[in-house]
């Protein structure tokens, strides 16, 4: 894109040039020509106007070409994974099964949860159907190489963002959810603050940035601890409830979660210290851009429908309604470069109607309704202090 932008400006540059060349020269001609002065000035201003309306007719074609030439570029680009979508008609996702709120499955044995409802939305994005969706669950582990086999089309599995992830196993759209890291106790060990956690066997789950931020923390605080590391996150739970750890460590909202399946929540303890940033958000695999764009425009187009109060009970009537950008959002006027991506003009309005904006899905999944998560802090909007933000869509 920045070369097509180069070329873009220099071809303009160019034929700017030589539009106004020929004018100065059309203007020379008749100042020396005409005696009438009066004429004179007329036919100069008319050349000018005329050299004028020329560079505007030239420059509209240019940028139309161009503007072609890009949207033909980026559809080719997009075109394997989202074409292969298409024609597989449902949208792989990696994500987990068993941490309430985020990923689980109901009585019914559905998938449900934030994480599984991110999915849910490019899926209604790409296809108009939330439920045309490969789930394939993935231990945490394995998110890595899940996503460098190219084999899944987008996980949602509680995955922090971090420098060397983002190098090595793909691409990461905003932040959907900002946590941090935690550790908890059994209230009867009269441990209040990790700094008391010294010597401790602490339950935790391989593969995870938790596991380096609980070395990291131990050592900056000069403590021993034991390490008690585990391949799946349940069994690590089950070791801590089993009493082989004296602590269990993970997101400080995993352990929110963990709290509401305990058969005793009352004799644990979330202690205060948070000990990392861990900003939770959708990766897609390497290496297609297109799909990447298309991932991180849904994510904006959940932010935003926040934004502008739609939701899944007023989405027509927001269509219809006369707030330009809401109006813009759902297809009903303008356009965001939706089709530029693939997609359909009023794609969101599926999207919206299905699964609901990001409040939409926080409150249903992570909130109230959900695991008891209070959406104070950063997980609120930017427009209510938060730090819930995207690229504007436009
Ligand atoms: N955010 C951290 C930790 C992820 C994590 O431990 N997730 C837990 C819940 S907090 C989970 O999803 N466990 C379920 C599973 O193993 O499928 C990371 O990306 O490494």
């Amino acid at each position: 894109m920045d070369r097509v932008a180069t070329s873009l400006s220099k071809t303009q540059s160019h034929t700017m040039k030589n539009i106004l060349a020929t004018a100065v020269t059309l203007i020379f001609i008749l100042t020396a020509c005409t005696s009438n002065s009066g004429a004179n000035e007329i036919a100069v201003e008319r050349a000018q106007a005329t050299a004028e309306a020329a560079v505007i007719d030239r420059n509209d074609a240019i940028a139309e070409r161009d503007d072609a030439v890009a949207r033909a570029e980026i559809v080719e680009r997009s075109a394997d994974r989202l074409a292969a979508i298409q024609d597989r008609g449902d949208v792989t996702c990696a994500t987990g099964n068993d941490t309430p709120g985020f990923h689980y499955l109901d009585a019914a044995g559905q998938s449900v949860g934030f994480d599984v409802d991110l999915c849910r939305a490019v899926a209604a994005a790409v296809l108009g159907d939330a439920d045309a969706i490969d789930y394939r669950f993935t231990d945490l582990a394995e998110r890595g190489p899940a996503l460098q086999s190219g084999e899944i089309d987008l996980m949602n599995l509680t995955t922090t963002w971090t420098s060397n992830r983002d190098v090595n196993w793909g691409n990461f759209a905003p932040v959907m959810f900002y946590d941090g890291q935690g550790f908890m106790t059994r209230k009867d060990s009269g441990v209040t603050s990790a700094l008391e956690l010294g010597g401790a066997a602490i339950c935790v789950t391989s593969g995870t940035t938790t596991e380096l931020n609980l070395a990291d923390y131990f050592r900056q605080n000069n403590l021993d601890f034991t390490p008690t590391v585990f391949e799946q996150s349940d069994v690590a739970v089950d070791a801590y409830q089993a009493g082989q750890c004296d602590a269990f460590t993970t997101d400080r909202s995993g352990l929110a979660s963990l709290l509401t399946e305990f058969p005793n929540p009352d004799e644990h303890l979330i202690l205060p210290e948070i000990v990392s940033e861990e900003p939770l958000t959708p990766v897609i695999p390497h290496g297609d851009e297109a799909w990447f764009d298309v991932v991180k425009v849904v994510m904006a187009g959940l932010i935003y429908a926040e934004a502008y109060g739609i939701d899944s009970t007023n989405v027509d009537g927001m269509a219809a309604s006369d707030n330009v950008k809401a109006k813009r959002l759902l297809g009903s006027e303008g356009d965001f470069g939706q089709e530029a991506l693939g997609l359909r003009k009023t794609f969101m309005q599926d999207v919206i109607k299905q699964v609901g904006n990001y409040g939409e899905i926080y409150e249903r999944n992570l909130g109230a309704q959900g695991i008891g998560l209070p959406r104070d802090g950063r997980n609120d909007l930017w427009i209510n202090g938060g730090q819930i933000y995207a690229a504007p869509l436009r």
